[in-house]
């Protein structure tokens, strides 16, 4: 059984609950062994449609271990790939969505970024702190958060370590949606209930694909999309979307 994290199944959803709730959810070598362990094993299962990653109502998570780092060398960092394979997760064709309330602070707000879009608390609060303590982003802010909101505001937020509210950070497209602190749990559950419903090839495509724009130019990415759009037509869902559609009726989509 997993300590650090808590997870819940719903039929076709998994909930993963980052649980060290004393140290606000602070990552250490412990939550990226039992997430590469129980979770990232689950990527193949055909009836896993989406995840939930959600922390408490205080962190989502307030960054990487502190006391965990502090007295590493370099040497020990490099050599023992310290969070080198939180990639694994972010590279996970399942959709996940995190469920922001609270601090989202370095790696926390990394981890929030590895998935595929996040919702937040209207309390919740954003930031890349680590210059405050002499170091800097270590599992892909610097790069995805630059991405998702574009070079000025991410130099701003890594060079001042300043934290940004859920409002802000809706306006600039970090996240996607907000939610009152209390039901955003129960609301990103709902809308996996709906990603759930839909097949899951398509649903994996979509990931896919997505993930791949961040490295392919404009013109790579319209001729990979549409090799996987075509490629679709050979599954049983897309048959039974399409007549459903023109039968008038909802589909049942079996994952093939
Ligand atoms: N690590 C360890 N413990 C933490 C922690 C963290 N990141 N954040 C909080 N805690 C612990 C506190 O030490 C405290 O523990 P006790 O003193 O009770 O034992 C407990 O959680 C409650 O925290 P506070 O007492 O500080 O609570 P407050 O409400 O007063 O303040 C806060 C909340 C979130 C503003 C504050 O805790 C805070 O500033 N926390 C640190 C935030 C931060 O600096 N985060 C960035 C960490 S560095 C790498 C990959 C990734 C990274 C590095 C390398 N490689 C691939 C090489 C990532 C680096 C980081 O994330």
């Amino acid at each position: 059984m997993p300590k650090t994290i808590r997870l819940t199944r719903y039929d076709k959803v998994l909930k993963i609950e980052l649980n060290r709730p004393e140290e606000l959810n602070a990552l250490n070598k412990e939550v990226l062994k039992e997430i590469l362990e129980h979770v990232v094993s689950l990527d193949a299962d055909p009836d896993l449609a989406c995840i939930i990653l959600t922390g408490n109502m205080k962190a989502f998570a307030a960054g990487a271990d502190i006391k965990e780092m502090c007295d590493k060398s370099s040497k020990e960092m490099r050599e023992g790939r310290y969070f080198s394979d939180w990639e694994l997760f972010a590279n996970m064709q399942t959709p996940k969505i995190a469920a922001v309330n609270g601090y989202a602070l370095g790696g926390g707000c990394e981890l929030a970024m590895m998935c595929d879009y996040i919702l937040a608390g209207e309390s919740a609060k954003f930031g890349q702190p680590e210059i405050k303590l002499g170091v800097i982003a270590g599992i892909g802010g610097t790069q995805r958060m630059t991405k998702l909101i574009g070079r000025a505001k991410s130099m701003d937020m890594h060079l001042t370590g300043r934290m940004m509210g859920a409002e802000e950070a809706l306006n600039c497209g970090l996240i996607a949606r907000i939610f009152p602190d209390e039901e955003l749990v129960e609301n990103a559950l709902g809308i996996a209930e709906i990603i759930s419903q839909y097949s899951k090839p398509a649903l994996t495509m979509i990931t896919n694909a997505i993930h791949k724009s961040d490295n392919l130019t404009l013109e790579q990415g319209l001729k990979y999309e549409r090799s996987l759009f075509y490629s679709l037509f050979d599954t049983h869902d897309q048959k039974e979307g399409m007549k459903a559609f023109i039968e008038k009726r909802k589909p049942t989509f079996n994952g093939t």
